[in-house]
């Protein structure tokens, strides 16, 4: 079954496009073209499959959406935080799943690579990984330590010329696929350090993680590490300690930002040409009261979100962005989009639950993306130490 035709066209209430560049604007044509020719007709299929469209990764490395913002050099785009944070709109405007891997790939595989890597490392992973060569994904959770990384138990060894890695990380976008992996682990001093792993290391396995409601058009799987022998120059030099992998979930949560808002721009542009269309008691539902409040508090939230992120996609190219101002979009984004699709999907009545329409894919989507990258309470929980100086989450 494929989505109707893609007749997406963006809410912009307070005439936002001019805080934004020639630039920005062809990035945005560019990736919109892209998700209305190459996503919309076949994403419903895959997530009713509960299929990962293989064919994205060279496709996402074509139009440059791997690693926006990593010098040319290394085969990134050069390109500012607030084409980035476009390219992940439109992404997720067409499926989460989809900027979820161009997320995990750009700023958690990518970005630990460039920021903390060797320039050997640089060299040998950044160019195959920016043009979907290769596929990556980032092992920070375990099975017992998801909000509080910082307890985790995959570790290392020294053996000489190499390290031996054990433990296991699950949840983890992109495993099944990758044939990298950016791994956290402790070394023997209890300190964490940042290991590059390949697929065909013996001892390494990916198994698929199935019969997920949400997020289906992406995969999600372990990874396990049984005594693998990892050649020392496989490991991050740079960064040492929580603030290697907490310093890359701050740029893949600034992209979610932008991405969530995506989700929540295409269940409103949905949700309003329905109640155009369909009658009921003799005219549109979009004339009845109640159906227009949903409408106007969506855009409401719209236009108030797309002025945060736009704001902080500043901040973030004058490098004063703070993770607690990151975390503040990251949450809200998620928020407004899981209410916007919530409502967008009653708007439909009955049909809003088939896949005829994007709504209820989006709705099931967002229960990862308002989940992973941090929760919707540890993202408060940042906010509320942000602004007391408290910490309520010991
Ligand atoms: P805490 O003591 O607060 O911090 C440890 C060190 O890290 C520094 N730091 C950061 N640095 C950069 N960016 C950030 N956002 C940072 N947040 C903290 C901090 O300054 C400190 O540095 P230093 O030099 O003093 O050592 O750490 P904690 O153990 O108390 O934990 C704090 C907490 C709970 C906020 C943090 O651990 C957290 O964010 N938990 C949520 C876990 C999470 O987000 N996991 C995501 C897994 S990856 C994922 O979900 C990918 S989905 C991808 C997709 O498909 O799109
Ligand atoms: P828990 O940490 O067990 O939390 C359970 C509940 O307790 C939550 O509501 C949480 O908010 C609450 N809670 C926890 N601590 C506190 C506290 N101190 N105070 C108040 N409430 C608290 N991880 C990766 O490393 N790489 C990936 O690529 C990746 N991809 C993912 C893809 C999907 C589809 C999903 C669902 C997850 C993915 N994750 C990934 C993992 C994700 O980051 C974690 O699920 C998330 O961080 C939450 O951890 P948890 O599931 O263990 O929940």
């Amino acid at each position: 079954m494929a989505v109707r035709m893609d007749l997406f066209d963006s809410p912009d209430y307070y005439q936002l496009d001019e805080l934004l560049n020639e630039e920005h604007l062809m990035v945005r044509s560019a990736v919109r073209d892209y998700v209305k020719t190459s996503i919309s007709p076949i994403i419903e299929d895959y997530a009713q499959r509960a299929e990962f469209p293989q064919q994205i990764v060279k496709q996402l490395g074509d139009l440059g959406c791997f690693g926006p913002t990593v010098p040319v050099e290394y085969g990134g785009g050069g390109l500012d935080y607030i084409s980035y944070g476009i390219m992940m709109q439109e992404l997720e405007r067409g499926d989460s799943g989809v900027r979820s891997t161009a997320s995990v790939q750009g700023s958690l595989v990518m970005h630990p690579i460039f920021a903390y890597g060797s320039e050997e490392q640089k060299k040998k992973y950044l160019p195959k990984l920016a043009s979907g060569e290769w596929l990556g994904c980032f092992g920070l959770t375990e099975p017992n330590h998801g909000s509080d990384p910082g307890g985790m138990l995959t570790n290392i060894k020294d053996a000489g010329d190499h390290v031996i890695l054990n433990g296991a990380k699950m949840w983890i976008s992109n495993a099944p696929h990758a044939q990298v992996a950016v791994v956290w682990a402790k070394n023997e001093e209890g300190k964490i350090v940042g290991v590059i792993v390949e697929r065909g290391m013996e001892g390494f396995s990916t198994p698929t993680t199935h019969n997920k409601w949400s997020l289906r058009a992406s995969a999600t799987g372990e990874l396990v590490f049984d005594n693998v022998k990892v050649p020392k120059e496989n490991i991050l030099p740079n960064v040492i300690g929580l603030k290697g992998p907490l310093g890359c979930l701050s740029k893949a949560r600034y992209g979610i930002a932008w991405g969530a808002l995506g989700a929540a721009m295409d269940c409103y542009d949905t949700a309003l040409r329905y109640s155009k269309e369909r009658v009921q008691f003799g005219k549109p539902i979009g004339g009845f009261q109640l159906q227009q409040k949903k409408l106007a508090e969506m855009i409401t939230e719209i236009t108030k979100a797309q002025l945060l992120v736009w704001r902080l996609g500043v901040l973030m190219n004058q490098g004063k962005a703070t993770p607690a101002q990151i975390s503040m979009a990251k949450r809200n984004s998620c928020e407004i989009a899981t209410q916007i699709a919530r409502d967008a999907r009653q708007m439909l009545g009955g049909m809003g639950i088939t896949g005829e329409y994007s709504v209820m894919r989006h709705m099931m989507n967002l229960e990862s993306v308002i989940t992973y990258e941090g929760t919707h309470d540890i993202h408060l929980l940042i906010t509320g130490m942000d602004i007391t100086g408290m910490n309520a989450f010991k």
